[in-house]
């Protein structure tokens, strides 16, 4: 009988701290062992000239996910999954999303039921907070905290999503209160709202005055504001899909006066610009998302933000709406862009585009690489060190990266459910060759070797210990632990 299921040799590992060469030893789906000589497997694989990764981490994307206007996402979590594992990713953590009216537990088992029987990847949830009722706060978010669904977004923008002030205080100081981690879309909707009734007023409706619309002052107020409400409810506070310098400047002005706020972008930040959004005819419809790519300046920031302390988590905010009715165009072939289906795919590409374009032109180690796309999102939302590492007794969540396969990127090379990537004829470098989650070999000669519903549902910690009594007395002051190193 052999020592190990399997043993990666010869490769160079990279952590997000350390760089060094190792053979990785694995068995029973963990980390068995890290060193020369390691013993007998049942299988080797030579990574001889190959980075070897912890597996990607998707913390934010949308995956069977039905919009507040009803609209379903072009992937399921077949095909979500199955194209976040071509591009190097092991967990994804998509949103379980409330609307108006519904109980939290049957959101829940609606994603469950979803996901358990078709993800080929590890997966969590975020919750979608819309509707934060008495019983909801009171009673169903508390228990679900406990049950391992330990982060959660808010919207202050979309009609049917956005929650106000009082409500976000609420959620704040529940989430202090339970050790939870609060995400927030910030976009002031009344600046949107009045910008765009005088764009459509006066004929400028086309897709690039979404980009108008979304004006980086509707992003920067807000996320001031949001940061100015986590101070106040002593909580700690997430803002995703960060575009506008100003709120990277905010986030990164409250994390140098120690405070808990973290901050996430995405590849459409750095790799697209709002003149995308005035492509020809209708095109600019498949760069509509909210907050939309800027100018080339606040490209460059952005790309700042990613090694200056302001980012520590790269999602994708997959948002997958087909170029065609059932997605940008299910309000008609030519909707103003108030209309247009907001979001844009990228699960696939995430990590290739960073690593290319990061790593490849100098501008990220590889260190930070695996701390931006995998590491800090495992101790951000409570699934280091199972996740994210590679030490013994974590999963063993790899991704084999050949940094010097040349790939154009094109739709027909991807494995979602779109008919377009904003990222089409885009050259990169570097690719995962072999993609393992808890040693199962997912991906190996381009090929998917898992069956569907074989990835596993992750419940998640919270920070700190649950009071007996969960008390709005509690102490002020910080009592943040996880992650305490990315502050
Ligand atoms: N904006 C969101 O808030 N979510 C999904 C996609 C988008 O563009
Ligand atoms: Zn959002
Ligand atoms: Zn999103």
């Amino acid at each position: 009988m052999s020592d190990f299921d399997l043993v990666i040799k010869g490769g160079t590992v990279v952590t997000a701290s350390d760089t060094f060469r190792s053979d990785i030893a694995i068995k029973e789906g963990e980390i068995a062992a890290l060193g020369h000589n390691l013993g007998s497997a049942n299988r080797e694989i030579d990574a001889d000239g190959m980075l070897v990764l912890p597996g990607g981490i998707d913390a934010h994307c949308h995956i069977e996910q039905e919009s507040s206007t009803k609209l379903m996402t072009a992937d399921d979590f077949y095909s979500g999954s199955v194209s976040a594992a071509f591009g190097g990713n092991t967990t994804f953590i998509p949103f379980a999303a409330q609307h108006r009216g519904q109980s939290l537990r049957d959101v829940v088992k609606t994603a469950h039921d979803r996901a358990g029987p078709k993800s080929v990847i590890d997966f969590a949830f975020h919750l979608i907070i819309s509707d934060p009722t008495e019983n909801v706060l009171g009673q169903e978010l508390p228990a679900l905290i406990m049950e391992g669904y330990s982060s959660f977004k808010v919207y202050m923008t979309y009609e049917m999503l956005k929650i106000d002030d009082h409500q976000m205080l609420d959620v704040l100081s529940l989430a202090r209160r339970y050790g939870a981690m609060t995400m927030v879309h910030a976009e002031n909707n009344d600046v949107i709202n009045w910008l765009s009734e005088r764009l459509v007023t006066r004929g400028y409706t086309a897709p690039k005055y979404h980009a108008v619309s979304h004006n980086p002052i509707a992003e920067s107020e807000a996320s001031r504001r949001a940061i100015d409400l986590a101070r106040l409810a002593d909580a700690k506070l997430l803002i995703v899909h960060v575009s506008a310098p100003e709120a990277a400047h905010a986030i990164l002005n409250a994390r140098n006066q120690g405070l808990p706020i973290y901050g996430e972008t995405c590849p459409q930040y750095l790799f697209l610009t709002a003149d995308d959004l005035d492509r020809d005819g209708m095109e600019g419809a498949k760069f509509c998302c909210s907050p939309p790519p800027r100018d080339k300046a606040g490209q460059e920031a952005i790309w700042r933000g990613l090694t200056n302390g302001t980012f520590q988590v790269f999602s994708s905010d997959h948002a997958p709406y087909r170029y065609d009715e059932t997605g940008k165009f299910s309000a008609g072939p030519n909707p103003t862009f108030k209309k247009i289906a907001n979001g844009v795919p990228g699960i696939e590409t995430r990590m290739p585009l960073l690593f290319s374009e990061g790593v490849g032109k100098g501008r990220l180690s590889l260190n930070e690489f695996v701390a931006l796309t995998s590491t800090n999102a495992a101790k951000i939302y409570g699934l280091h060190p199972r996740k994210g590492a590679i030490a013994i007794g974590s999963d063993a969540d790899i991704a084999i990266w050949d940094p010097n396969w040349k790939r154009t990127i094109s739709q027909s090379m991807i494995h979602d459910n779109m008919d377009y990537t904003p990222y089409e004829g885009m050259e990169v470098t570097g690719w995962p060759r072999t993609v393992i989650n808890q040693g199962r070999i997912v991906i190996e000669d381009e090929t998917l070797q898992v069956e569907r519903g074989s990835g596993q549902f992750l419940e998640r910690k919270t920070e700190t210990p649950t009071p007996a009594a969960p008390s709005d007395d509690a102490p002020l002051g910080p009592r943040y632990t996880f992650g305490a190193d990315l502050m």
